[in-house]
């Protein structure tokens, strides 16, 4: 685990428990984000797991609860999802730099990768063990533990049934065709595409099918939404809005705050995603602060990952600020004002990305390098 770190394109936020991003560089340079640049997001140490006497257990409100072993889960219909997950602390420094937020990881803007993941759908296990009426949502539990002396837990969170069914969910055991790192869930983990990255438990160790949302830590408290004006002293925990579905977002990638470039045609670069089952439909910059807005070229559209954009333009030298933002298939947008979504937590900030540079007097051809 500690020679992730060592990648010279992954930015360590922390080095216990592990949480890294890779550079914004980086994060452009393929749709499949690779494996060792895939950015890590824990709560506390990766746990080893003896693979020979690891068993998936599957309690709750179900007609024939089920001990799996790894050979069980292997002996189902494998399939492959393409999925990016997205922290829903992802642009948190941003958050910070309006107003900090105490004790929570200064994500950049890449707490976020898109992986083809394989495994099996969440869906065939439920059926072998037969849902019972009254269920609603399915509580997944991970190996990993939090806490102190006898107030320690587990990691877990859950989805609703109704999207626990879907086929886009998967138990996965493999990570763009190498089998899944420790640090990504060894040997199995939820992915649950659409929803922040919080709900893809990894090693995963049990799945509780039951009446109500999971009743731990991470879906009872943390995880939760308020308003701007709520703090650490003044938080009722019981009244935040439990996050699930992602919302529309998007990132200015290239250039970088500050960057010169020479000027002439220029690009202008970044990602967009959103979530449920929607879709990005478009992604526009504006230089002007948002009165006309320029509409950007897409990379393929499809569920569950996110799209690059470009946006390619011809600018005067001088000092420039592009903000931009995505539009799903249900209309969303992103607000401009990330004071008005300003959170104590520093969750889903989706506001309008900002980036300033610089376009340099125009290089002549015959001093151009090369
Ligand atoms: N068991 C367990 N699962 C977990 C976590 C964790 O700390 N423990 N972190 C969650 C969070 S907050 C995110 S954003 C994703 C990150 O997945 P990754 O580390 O594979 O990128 O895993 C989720 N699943
Ligand atoms: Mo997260």
């Amino acid at each position: 685990v500690n020679t992730r770190g060592k990648h010279p394109d992954l930015i360590v936020q922390q080095q216990h428990p592990f949480n890294a991003e890779p550079t914004l560089t980086q994060l452009l340079q393929a749709p499949t984000t690779p494996n060792d640049l895939f950015f890590a997001r824990n709560h506390a140490p990766v746990p080893a797991v003896d693979v020979d006497s690891y068993r998936l257990s599957v309690t709750g409100l179900v007609e024939k609860p089920l001990e799996l072993s790894l050979d069980d889960v292997y002996r189902l219909p494998k399939t492959t999802v393409t999925a990016t997950l997205q922290c829903a602390g992802n642009r948190r420094k941003a958050v910070f730099a309006y107003k900090h937020v105490v004790g929570e990881v200064p994500w950049g803007d890449q707490a976020i990768s898109n992986a083809v993941w394989g495994g099996v759908r969440l869906s065939a296990v439920l059926e072998r063990a037969g849902v019972l009426e009254g269920a609603q949502h399915v509580a997944c539990l991970g190996l990993d533990e939090l806490g102190q002396g006898d107030k320690r837990f587990n990691f877990g969170g859950s989805i609703p049934l109704k999207k626990a069914r879907c086929e886009e969910v998967l138990l996965a055991y493999e990570m763009n065709g190498a089998p899944l790192l420790p640090l990504h869930g060894f040997p199995l983990r939820l992915v649950a595409p659409g929803y922040i990255g919080a709900r893809s438990v990894k090693w995963l160790v049990q799945i509780c099918v039951q009446q109500t949302p999971s009743s731990n830590h991470y879906q009872a408290r943390a995880y939760k939404l308020f308003a701007p004006h709520i703090d650490a002293k003044t938080v009722d925990w019981d009244k935040g809005l439990m996050l699930g579905e992602m919302s529309v977002n998007s990132s200015i990638c290239v250039p970088e705050e500050g960057e010169t470039l020479a000027s002439g045609k220029l690009e202008i670069k970044g990602y967009a995603i959103t979530g449920g089952d929607r879709t990005v439909e478009r992604v526009e910059v504006s230089l002007d602060g948002g009165l006309r807005w320029v509409e950007a070229r897409l990379s393929r559209v499809e569920p569950f990952a996110w799209c690059f954009w470009t946006v390619r333009l011809d600018l005067e030298p001088g000092t420039h600020c592009v903000v931009a933002r995505a539009w799903d298939s249900a209309a969303n947008t992103q607000p401009e004002d990330l004071a008005k979504i300003w959170n104590f937590k520093g969750y889903m900030n989706n506001a309008w990305p900002r980036v300033a540079f610089d376009v340099g007097p125009a290089v002549r051809a015959d001093k151009r390098p090369g």
